[in-house]
């Protein structure tokens, strides 16, 4: 048994993989696979909380393990597997629905921005109590996640206290993992909504395949703040969020940045920002490519990876079966 601590995250096949999603989840998972044992997830059973159209869900699915490895997972140190391929995660989640209030449920953000929409599912409802079984059946100690997932991270540790207490201890208590820079990038377009993959102004987010001139045009577009300082600071919203990206796409400390541009305004540091994020994104698309053209490979890595998964997933169940008394 490795003696190293378990990681879990994942991102739903939903829209496009954004610049957002890379910074807030997938750097930190890059970084952290030569410490951990490292699970990370094609969460397809949270992406049909909302409607999704199956002949597109099925290539999304395929893209976003193509992106996964593009960005530098590597599936020889972290298993890497889809969802809905290991059944365990929702019987895990029929399991805890039985524990949940559903006052818990009803305090979730994310649910109560989403359900605005008529027509809201029971899935979608139930989204946070499927995200908690993801994590507790891999017995996790650490989810790196944006900060918009953090609420639901702290139900799944509730969940797991509540399972323990009530039936023994099965269930590791997980932490979150957010960076100090970046744990929520915003639009480009309105610095006080997070770059969302659903968001309706595409203008705001920049997709990890967008092309070199869609990315400029976007960046030169940016809605910045008045005044002309180039500072991180919480009444400069729009500049701060631009500081962000380019901390995180060239390696740089906000001050660092902050001293390069002392003179300079905000034309030429967007500019340099649009090469910066066309630097770092170019090798990322090229070796999407490259992957994307073979096929079988990516299918054998997430055969791999689901029966990897299923070896962990199975024990905790079974625990789980036996500690509630249906075994
Ligand atoms: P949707 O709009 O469909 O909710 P999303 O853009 O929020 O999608 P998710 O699949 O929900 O993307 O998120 C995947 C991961 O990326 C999560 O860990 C989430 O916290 C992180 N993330 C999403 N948006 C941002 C953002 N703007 N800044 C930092 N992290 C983010
Ligand atoms: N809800 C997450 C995606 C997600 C997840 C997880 C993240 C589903 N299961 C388990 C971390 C761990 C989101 O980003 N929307």
């Amino acid at each position: 048994m490795s003696s190293q601590k378990r990681v879990f995250s994942g991102i739903q096949p939903s829209g496009n993989l954004h610049l957002g999603n890379y910074i807030g989840a997938i750097s930190q998972w890059v970084n952290m696979q030569d410490q951990y044992d490292c699970f990370f997830c094609i969460v397809d059973l949270h992406a049909i909380t909302v409607s999704q159209d199956p002949q597109k869900l099925l290539a999304k699915i395929k893209e976003l393990a193509a992106l996964y490895l593009a960005c530098g997972l590597d599936p020889k140190k972290s298993t890497i597997f889809v969802q809905s391929h290991n059944p365990d995660h929702a019987s895990l989640t029929w399991i805890l629905d039985c524990l949940t209030s559903m006052g818990q449920l009803e305090r979730m953000t994310q649910y109560k921005t989403k359900s605005d929409q008529a027509g809201a599912s029971v899935g979608l409802f139930n989204y946070p109590i499927l995200m908690a079984a993801d994590i507790l059946l891999y017995q996790t100690d650490l989810v790196p996640v944006g900060q918009d997932q953090k609420q639901h991270v702290e139900l799944t540790r509730d969940l797991a206290q509540k399972f323990n207490s009530c039936f023994g201890p099965v269930f590791k208590i997980p932490k979150p993992k957010m960076l100090s820079v970046g744990a929520k990038i915003m639009s480009l377009q309105n610095p006080k909504q997070k770059m969302s993959k659903s968001s309706l102004d595409k203008r705001g987010t920049i997709d990890l395949l967008d092309s070199p001139q869609t990315i400029k045009n976007k960046i030169m577009a940016a809605v910045t703040d008045s005044g002309q300082e180039i500072i991180a600071s919480p009444n400069k919203p729009g500049i701060s969020n631009l500081l962000a990206i380019y901390s995180i796409t060239t390696g740089l400390e906000i001050n660092q940045i902050e001293k390069r541009y002392q003179d300079k305004n905000y034309g030429q540091f967007k500019s340099d920002l649009a090469q910066e994020v066309v630097k770092f994104l170019t090798p990322i698309q090229d070796r999407y490519r490259t992957i994307c053209q073979n096929q079988k490979g990516l299918a054998k890595i997430l055969t791999e990876g689901k029966q990897k998964a299923k070896e962990v997933s199975q024990k905790t169940l079974d625990q789980v079966y036996q500690k509630t008394g249906l075994r």
